[in-house]
């Protein structure tokens, strides 16, 4: 082993305060060139997360010299979003010197919260996928699984979002501003891409076709490696390329002296990986989202060869050695890529390079709602990618021939072709993935289960064994230990620490759940949180909100089937009890939103103005304000999220039954001991499940009676006609005390509700206010409130993301922990 030759790769990496204090005052003065006299926060910052960087990559080369040793199968993790949120607290977490390098930070005058706080997150992703993805990499690494996590460089994640006189603006994210400490370039390791151009066939003298690509572009992608370290245990690699333009882009192909046309081309190329596409659940059709998502297809795949290649191992048997687990459609071009790098650039024979492939991807489907299933047009592939393209018409007339010997009728044929040629001919990018796929999964039990009746029925059919699922989980090391570390700290004094790694140990606490003292203690850090949530709030927003309300959380993407506007619908039913009925039996609650918008998305920003203008009414209106508060926190991430969850006492995941595809966030409040008021929609199902129906409280009509309510002909004005209270509600969205005199500004809402209503919010609304009645009977008894959280606690040991990854490397991935021994 390297580590085991005297005096090599050693150096002064020891996780003592002392050695630590030491390392950090030598990256001040040696890698920033300043001494503390003249150093900002910054500089501080920075020097401690490379102090901190030092001892990762110890953790990673050992683990890596572990699986090599094992010769180990692995995994690569394809995803074009991220959201690994901030790194420094996470390493310290897990490498468990927290308090440590606080002392040591004190002794030198220097406050580690402080400095904890000058870490910029990377936004690479949208919401729920992308953190998934981050959640998946912390256990992987945590439970010592060989793999490697593949994506995107964005010069520019998610946008930042801005409250401005209660809209949305959105401004660029500057994450990289500073610089990223916790990111190594890798310049060797840098593949050319290319694009456009036309194919060539030709028969050679034994009558072998051989096809060429004639690209007419070329880019270069290089890798930037992130270590992610997992707890006591081993790193992993997060390996996001960056385009540039190649060598042979610069001035030679030129005409003499056209230097600015030049510089303008690689300025162009480079755009690829400029910035995140801000879209969730919703397709754009862009051509430069397909040239992001087969840039770092086509880097991804080659790396991975790379690697194959280097074992010394042939491409026949790249499946024996790898899993690709394709994180959604964004990737799923990888099945022709694959494809043609095997035929093409190898030279494998078709079947032989089918097999690989298909026994080489699996893909995990995030979503049912027909606006966000990928499809691109035939016209834009042979325009940017002509090979793949004819890759993809094989495929499928290969496939139509294999169904044809089975019973499928003519609709069904055309209903499962990778084509859909009704109107502008597209590539189904959902069917080419499970096409192209040993193995198919949902992210909750409902979700797996409606994949496999609806968008996908045919395929299940014809490949029942293909069909699985994996409820999705989340880290609890990050979004407990570290975030609410209080309650981490009573649970731990409780059943001891080993729920740290084995989350079904919080078992443990159900027989403290009619202790009395225990139940005190436990409401206390509650109260604790609940006075940091409130300061925050404050900060960010001016509002004061009393932290012995009752406060009621719904942070998530604003869309229309997540139904924060029903909520609104809540609050203005209460705000109409207070004022025109004079009603002050409701107990004081705090609503508390947060959530990005896609910036094109003209009903999720009306549905942000509605609750600032809510906001404006209640929050400014004393008759109302010692009662009712409501705050949008702006620009929700994944560090404000650590802030958020511990502080809440009720969840809201109110989406119509049928269309969240699992929630992760649902999972991330009960960890932290809020109660949830619910649908049965995605993971919220399995949760109530576990914690017991008796304490969750449930609302709202089923998945099956959605559809039958929509196959009978649903008509919300009846409703609205009906239900003199929600009339009342409704109406006033129309008032000149909620829009300032201007009718038109919630009209759109009102009009879509009272005439469409997709996703059911007046059929749902008597059920839901009459459930938060239910809330507020238990809130007004405290012991039973406790108690119900405690439970809820005690019973998230599933909702582990070790859990999830357990089970894909069983039911998928076939592929086994290594076990790390000790230096
Ligand atoms: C094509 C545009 C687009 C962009 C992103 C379509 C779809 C997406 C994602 C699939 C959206 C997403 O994040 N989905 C969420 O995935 C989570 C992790 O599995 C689930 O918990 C959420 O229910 C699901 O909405």
């Amino acid at each position: 082993s390297y580590f085991t030759k005297p005096g090599v790769g050693i150096g002064n990496v020891g996780l003592s305060k002392e050695d630590i204090k030491t390392s950090f005052l030598e990256k001040l003065f040696y890698s920033l060139g300043r001494i503390p006299v003249v150093a900002t926060q910054n500089d501080f910052y920075i020097s401690l997360a490379l102090t901190i960087r030092d001892r990762v990559f110890r953790k990673y080369v050992k683990s890596l010299e572990q699986y090599a040793e094992e010769d180990a199968r692995g995994v690569a993790y394809l995803s074009a979003e991220y959201l690994p949120g901030p790194h420094l607290g996470n390493n310290l977490l897990n490498l468990e010197i927290m308090e440590e390098i606080r002392e040591a930070l004190a002794e030198l005058s220097l406050d580690l919260d402080e400095l904890l706080n000058e870490e910029v997150e990377p936004g690479l992703g949208n919401g729920g996928l992308g953190r998934l993805a981050s959640c998946y990499m912390d256990s992987l690494a945590t439970l010592g699984i060989p793999s490697i996590a593949y994506g995107i460089r964005y010069e520019f994640g998610i946008f930042k979002q801005e409250i401005q006189n209660g809209w949305q603006v959105e401004s660029t994210d500057k994450w990289l501003h500073n610089g990223n400490p916790w990111e190594v370039i890798r310049p060797e390791i840098s593949f050319i891409v290319n694009f456009g151009g036309h194919t060539k066939h030709r028969r050679d003298d034994d009558n072998k076709l051989h096809i060429e690509w004639f690209p007419d572009s070329e880019i270069k992608g290089i890798a930037y490696d992130t270590p992610i370290l997992g707890y006591q245990s081993t790193a992993i690699i997060l390996r996001l390329w960056k385009a540039e333009a190649t060598e042979s882009f610069d001035f030679a192909a030129y005409n003499l002296g056209d230097y600015y046309r030049a510089v303008e081309k690689k300025m162009r190329s480079e755009n690829i990986t400029k910035v995140l596409y801000p879209n969730d659940e919703n397709l754009s059709g862009k051509e430069l989202r397909l040239k992001q998502q087969y840039f770092f297809v086509c880097c991804s795949l080659q790396d991975i060869i790379r690697l194959q290649l280097l074992q010394g191992r042939k491409l026949e048997t790249l499946h024996e050695k790898f899993t690709i687990q394709l994180n959604d459609t964004h990737p799923s071009i990888a099945v022709a890529e694959l494809m043609r790098l095997l035929l093409d650039e190898h030279h494998l024979e078709w079947e032989e390079a089918w097999k690989v492939t298909k026994n080489t991807f699996a893909y995990t489907n995030h979503t049912l709602l027909p606006e966000a299933l990928e499809k691109w047009p035939v016209s834009l592939l042979r325009n940017l990618l002509p090979r793949h393209l004819e890759i993809i018409y094989e495929i499928n007339s290969r496939f139509i021939s294999e169904i044809r010997e089975h019973d499928f009728t003519g609709e069904q044929i055309s209903r499962m072709s990778l084509v859909d040629d009704r109107g502008e001919p597209t590539i189904r990018m959902a069917h080419l993935a499970t096409v192209g796929s040993y193995k198919v999964n949902g992210v909750s039990a409902l979700h797996s289960g409606l994949l496999q009746e609806q968008v996908l029925q045919d395929f299940a059919q014809l490949w029942p064994e293909k069909f699985t699922n994996v409820t999705n989980g989340v880290t609890h090391r990050r979004f407990l230990a570290l975030s609410n570390p209080r309650l981490a700290a009573l649970i731990s004094e409780k059943i001891g620490k080993d729920w740290l790694t084995h989350l079904d140990k919080l078992k443990g606490l159900e027989s403290f759940a009619d202790e009395e003292d225990f139940r005190r203690k436990w409401m206390e850090v509650k109260l604790h949180n609940k006075k940091n949530l409130a300061n925050h709030i404050k900060e960010l927003t001016g509002i004061t909100i009393n932290p012995e309300m009752l406060i009621d959380v719904q942070v998530k993407r604003i869309h229309e089937y997540k139904r924060q506007h029903l909520k609104v619908l809540h609050i203005l039913s209460l705000y109409l009890r207070i004022k025109k009925d004079k009603d002050t039996n409701i107990p004081p609650t705090a609503f508390v939103f947060g959530g990005k918008a896609a910036p094109g998305y003209f009903m999720a920003k009306r549905i942000i103005k509605l609750i600032t203008a809510v906001g404006d009414l209640i929050n400014n209106d004393p008759e109302v304000n010692e009662i009712l508060k409501v705050v949008f926190l702006p620009n929700f991430s994944v560090k404000l999220a650590q802030l958020v969850y511990p502080g809440a006492d009720l969840s809201e995941q109110i989406s119509m039954a049928g269309k969240e595809a699992s929630g992760t966030g649902n999972m991330k409040f009960a960890l932290n001991g809020a109660l949830t008021v619910g649908t049965l929609d995605g993971a919220n199902v399995e949760i109530r499940e576990e914690v017991g129906e008796e304490n969750f409280f449930l609302f709202g009509l089923t998945t099956k009676e959605v559809e039958n309510k929509k196959a009978e002909g649903y008509h919300p004005y009846k409703i609205y006609s009906e239900n003199e209270k929600l009339k009342r509600v409704l109406d006033f969205l129309m008032s000149d005390e909620l829009t300032n005199g201007d009718p038109e500004l919630f009209r759109p809402v009102y009009d879509n509700l009272l005439n469409q209503d997709p996703y059911l919010l007046l059929e749902d609304y008597q059920s839901y206010v009459d459930q938060m009645e239910n809330v507020y009977k238990v809130w007004q008894d405290p012991g039973k409130w406790a108690r119900m959280s405690i439970l809820n606690v005690a019973n998230m040991g599933r909702f582990s993301s070790d859990r999830s990854i357990r089970d894909y490397c069983e039911k998928i991935w076939k592929v086994e922990a290594v076990k790390m021994q000790s230096e």
